[in-house]
């Protein structure tokens, strides 16, 4: 079956996966697929902006490494504008290292990812065993895990084989894994969630090897289900409009892409 053409509110029916229900839903009901990248370093910042978009996405992207003045509390009022709007929160973390250290780094350390954020992602070059060590962790709080099988970044050294074998590895871990980071849709096999970076209306790269796809490309043409947005929207100088436009810029792709 190619889930693709199916609408979000169709596929959040049919999913066995509480969470991948919860975002779908989200997303049909506030008709967005939108993901923002709130990749700036104050908590000020972070949190005026997500009550400012809140009502646009249906996901807030962090890096809370990059925080200057991080705090726990940050998280609680993270949390609480992730209600207020009713999005989820993915802290982007791309964890890399074997299941018994990233155990640590989701669970404990300053951060304590796995108790706010709903949504993280891993690496797959260390073998199933990240997987699991992230499962101990996070599946009893009911949150799970895209695996990154494909970058925007330009000459990456992701190859179709480990993107192939990163697929297998989700299809064998369904219970936590609930979908990719990539570029494109990699399979109809199981119904995963695809959200892709690299998404830029006006331009289609930056300095530093970033590549960039329009939401047409990127949701109408590759498949994703959720496209990721930084710089564009928040070093725009009118970030709710910009929201707005590529709100209806990816629900526009979509939209094409059911009805075909
Ligand atoms: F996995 C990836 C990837 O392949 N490309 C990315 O750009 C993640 N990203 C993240 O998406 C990156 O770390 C930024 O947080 C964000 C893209 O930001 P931009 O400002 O839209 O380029």
């Amino acid at each position: 079956m190619d889930y693709s053409k199916q609408t979000y509110q169709e596929r959040a029916e049919q999913t066995p996966n509480a969470l991948t229900k919860r975002l779908f839903s989200l997303m049909a009901e506030k008709k967005t697929n939108l993901c923002l990248s709130i990749d700036v370093t104050t908590v000020k910042e972070i949190l005026a902006l997500a009550d400012k978009l809140g009502p646009y996405i249906c996901v807030l992207k962090t890096h809370v490494d990059i925080i200057e003045d991080f705090t726990y509390s940050f998280t609680q009022s993270l949390l609480e504008l992730a209600i207020k709007h009713n999005f989820l929160i993915f802290e982007d973390r791309k964890f890399a290292d074997i299941g018994n250290t990233v155990k640590s780094q989701y669970g404990g350390g300053i951060y304590r990812i796995a108790d706010w954020a709903s949504i993280t992602n891993c690496h797959t070059l260390p073998g199933p065993g990240i997987i699991d060590g992230l499962r101990s962790i996070g599946k009893s709080r009911g949150n799970g895990l895209l695996l990154l099988a494909e970058m925007s970044s330009a000459d990456n050294l992701f190859s179709s084989e480990y993107t192939h074998k990163t697929v297998a590895l989700a299809l064998e871990n369904r219970d936590f894994v609930f979908g990719f980071i990539s570029q494109h849709k990699l399979t109809d096999k199981a119904d995963f969630v695809y959200m892709t970076p690299g998404v830029n209306l006006s331009t289609n790269s930056d300095s530093l090897g970033q590549t960039y796809n329009t939401p047409e490309t990127a949701v109408g043409v590759n498949g994703a289900d959720v496209i990721i947005v930084g710089r564009a929207i928040y070093n725009s100088p009118d970030p709710v409009s910009c929201a707005v436009k590529y709100r209806n810029a990816g629900w526009n792709a979509y939209s094409l892409r059911t009805s075909r």
